[in-house]
């Protein structure tokens, strides 16, 4: 006899019956939707973006990971993924919409909130909604609310509530950009249902194409666990900053000092660099720290510290420019890490901004992922966006921001007569 769960997992494995609507196309909407198309489902990609729309039904991706291009084309010309700017009714519905933070750092929700608007007259009975935004605590719940609000004709789950109409659940995405494909595939998985029932309709959902461990526990922890994660990482590498700070004081090398730490079995410090960017671990401890500002001053701490990184860079550059009477000055790289194209919260972008606003020289900006410059440095004159042949040899600083592949294959003799900023030790 198949227990309740394996029946649940057979509901979810008769791909060709079953229609999934991911919400949010972007950074990690995309990759769960092409990852369920190829597992036979038919996906339903909805953004509120018509350029990101059409550029998908045309098979392509309007964002830089390593193979999605070829697994978004393959799920388009199956004819199982299919962009629009609306939902259609389905049998799941999955949110992955961006959960960005106020001017002063307080959760902004209303992109879930209007997702979970355009589902709600769709809902049928049986249906399944997973949120798996990184949302602060609370917010699979206020879902909950919201659709009660919205549908009182169908029965809402609660913790001790077995006969709901909908299933309810916050699943956090995990994955590192660079390698989400793999990543989406490999890693376990936390499912906080708002009821046990709910984690297990989401667990049968999330096994057609998850690898690793399931974790079942509530929407709460879930939230709050997915948050901890990054924060951890931040303060970690805030550590890492404030070594580096402390040895530039010090005239010590940081980079040798870590790798000499490092030695120490339990000891494992991270890299320093010119900041924390990205739009998770720059943003996802503010949500810890707007839920308890009393019970925070580690979280806290870090966040200044690397929040205060990019300044630093900028003034060291400043200095150096300031020796030279007309500085040409390459800045390399403007993602907010290696490999990728993602400018979110980048610090080497608000490097770069920075010294272009002050007018510190002319800046020759090398960024292999981006075709133009964003249009907040497009607006000066004193910038360009160049290859690294045309920058390297008229340049009298370089600025090395992200640790990008064809950075690290630089031939060092080029940089000898040059001063070097290198902001990631990757030419030591
Ligand atoms: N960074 C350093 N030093 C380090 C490591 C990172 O300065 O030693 C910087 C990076 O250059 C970058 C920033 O930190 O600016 C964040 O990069 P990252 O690679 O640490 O993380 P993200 O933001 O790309 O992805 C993180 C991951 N979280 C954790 O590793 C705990 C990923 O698993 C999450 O899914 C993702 O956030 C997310 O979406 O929340």
């Amino acid at each position: 006899m198949p227990d309740a769960d394996d029946k649940l997992s057979a509901a979810f494995d008769a791909p060709s019956t079953k229609r999934i609507s991911v919400l949010g196309l972007g950074y990690v909407g995309l990759p769960v939707a092409g990852a369920l198309a190829s597992r036979g489902f038919e996906v339903i990609g909805v953004d509120v973006a018509q350029r990101i729309v059409d550029v998908i039904n045309a098979g392509k991706i309007h964002i830089v990971e390593p193979d999605l291009d070829m697994v978004v084309q393959a799920a388009v010309s199956a004819g199982r993924l299919r962009a629009t700017i609306k939902p259609e009714p389905s049998d799941a519905f999955i949110i992955a919409v961006p959960t960005p933070f106020t001017g002063d750092h307080q959760p902004d929700i209303s992109y879930v909130k209007t997702a979970t608007q355009m589902i709600a007259p769709l809902l049928r009975k049986g249906n399944l909604v997973i949120l798996e935004s990184t949302s602060p605590v609370g917010t699979t719940e206020q879902i909950c609310s919201w659709l009660a609000e919205l549908r009182p004709d169908l029965v809402m789950p609660e913790v001790e509530r077995e006969d709901a109409d909908i299933h309810i659940a916050h699943c956090p995405e995990r994955v590192l950009p660079g390698s989400v494909l793999r990543e989406l595939v490999d890693n376990d998985r936390i499912i906080g249902g708002i009821s046990p029932l709910c984690a297990t309709h989401a667990v049968a959902l999330y096994r057609t194409f998850v690898r690793g461990e399931m974790h079942l526990t509530n929407a709460r922890t879930a939230e709050l666990a997915k948050l901890v994660e990054n924060a951890y990482r931040d303060v970690n590498i805030a550590f890492a900053n404030e070594l580096s700070i402390i040895c530039d004081r010090l005239s010590v090398n940081v980079w040798d000092l870590i790798d000499l730490a490092n030695k120490h079995p339990r000891v494992n410090i991270l890299s320093p660099g010119p900041g924390v960017g990205g739009h998770c671990i720059a943003v996802d401890p503010w949500f810890i720290i707007a839920a308890a500002p009393d019970s925070t001053p580690v979280i806290r701490a870090a966040r200044d510290v690397n929040d205060g990184k990019p300044e630093m860079v900028f003034a060291k550059v400043k200095a150096a420019a300031e020796r030279l009477r007309s500085p040409v000055i390459a800045c390399l790289g403007l993602s907010y890490k290696a490999d990728i194209d993602d400018l979110r919260e980048s610090p080497a972008l608000h490097i770069v901004e920075r010294l272009a606003r002050e007018q510190v020289g002319e800046l020759l900006v090398v960024e292999p992922n981006i075709k133009q410059l964003p249009a907040s440095l497009s607006q000066t004159s004193n910038i360009r966006l160049v290859e690294l042949r045309e920058a390297l040899p008229a340049a009298d600083i370089v600025l090395l921001l992200v640790d990008h592949r064809q950075f690290k294959r630089i031939d060092r003799d080029l940089l000898k007569p040059k001063i070097t900023i290198d902001t990631r030790g990757i030419w030591r």
